[in-house]
């Protein structure tokens, strides 16, 4: 029997959809989704099976233009990934259409599409009529020669088992590149570190501090089959401590619960999970905290 294994790229603009399509096709929740752009900061590798093909999907941060260090070294980690990709899938809004942001990736595509594949998912098609999607799908098609166009939710999970089938006949022959139980490429702490910042960016909507972020700091399996795990969430100013901590520390506290329950249900088990707030000024220009989250600290030079 031949296999395939390979790695395929999911791109678009911020908040397209690209961690839930990636959640999706793995069938857990490897990357964290939330309504708010910019999201993911990284790359993020989830594998799913399809027929004798191995698929590693890459998610990555958003593409726009970016402004600061932090920024500069998200959009250079998710050019990175569709450069090292066997095969490129844009993420498309079907509400939004084609954007300024969507026209200045489209620009860069053909560099990209050089010697692979790229198909073209119109997503969120729940949130539109079919009459719209036609004339979208045509449109991009102009701009650029997709290899294939889907239309599909991946919240709903409308068109992507036709997606999956796709990508899977477009990998390169050859061996797995995982086990076959594996279903993601990023250390357990990254993961739970992950989790703990969706929980603050959703409980703390226009309030969350951009300049955030959570490390594990340590893990300690214990006898009784249970871990605990300390993380640090970090915050460039003083008044932002106080956001995240909220009133008599409610905040941290929710927030502290639902990622608990979410590292309990990844891991099978049970988790004592303890949050500490540190203010540190200037994390933002520090290397160590982009190597922590998975991101190269020069590409953010500019
Ligand atoms: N209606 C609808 N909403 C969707 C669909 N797919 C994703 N969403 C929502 O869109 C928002 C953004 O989803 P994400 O998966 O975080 O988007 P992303 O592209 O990873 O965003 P960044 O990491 O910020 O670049 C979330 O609120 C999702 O629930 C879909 O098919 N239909
Ligand atoms: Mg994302």
């Amino acid at each position: 029997m031949t296999t395939r294994a390979g790695f395929v790229a999911l791109i678009g603009e911020p908040n397209a959809g690209k961690s839930t399509l990636l959640n999706r096709m793995v069938g857990a929740k490897v990357s964290i989704v939330t309504h708010k752009v910019q999201t993911t900061r990284a790359r993020i590798r989830g594998v799913a099976l399809e027929g004798e093909s191995q698929i590693v999907f890459v998610d990555t941060p958003g593409l726009f233009k970016p402004r600061r260090r932090l920024d500069r070294a998200m959009v250079a980690a998710a050019w990175g990934g569709a450069a090292d990709a066997d095969v490129v899938v844009l993420l498309i809004e079907a509400h939004r259409g084609l954007t300024e942001g969507v026209a200045a990736i489209l620009e860069r595509l053909p560099e990209i599409g050089r010697g692979r594949p790229v198909a073209l998912a119109i997503n969120k098609i729940d949130r539109v009529k079919a009459e719209t999607l036609l004339a979208l799908s045509a449109k991009l098609n102009e701009a650029y020669a997709f290899d294939e166009t889907f239309m599909i939710s991946a919240e709903k999970g409308y068109g992507v088992d036709d997606l999956r089938r796709f990508l899977a006949g477009s990998l390169p022959e050859g061996p797995w590149l995982y086990p076959e139980d594996q279903i993601a490429d990023l250390p357990m702490r990254m993961i739970a570190a992950e989790m703990t910042r969706e929980k603050l960016t959703l409980r703390l909507h226009q309030e969350l501090p951009y300049q955030l972020t959570v490390e594990t700091e340590n893990w300690e399996e214990r006898k009784d089959g249970t871990a605990r795990i300390d993380q640090v969430v970090y915050v460039a100013r003083e008044g932002h401590k106080g956001i995240v901590l909220g009133h008599k520390g409610e905040t941290v506290k929710a927030v502290g619960q639902a990622a608990r329950v979410e590292i309990e249900e990844f891991l099978g088990r049970r988790v004592h999970l303890f949050l500490q707030v540190k203010v540190r000024e200037n994390w933002l220009e520090e290397s160590e905290r982009y190597s922590e989250m998975g991101l190269d600290f020069r590409d953010g030079d500019g």
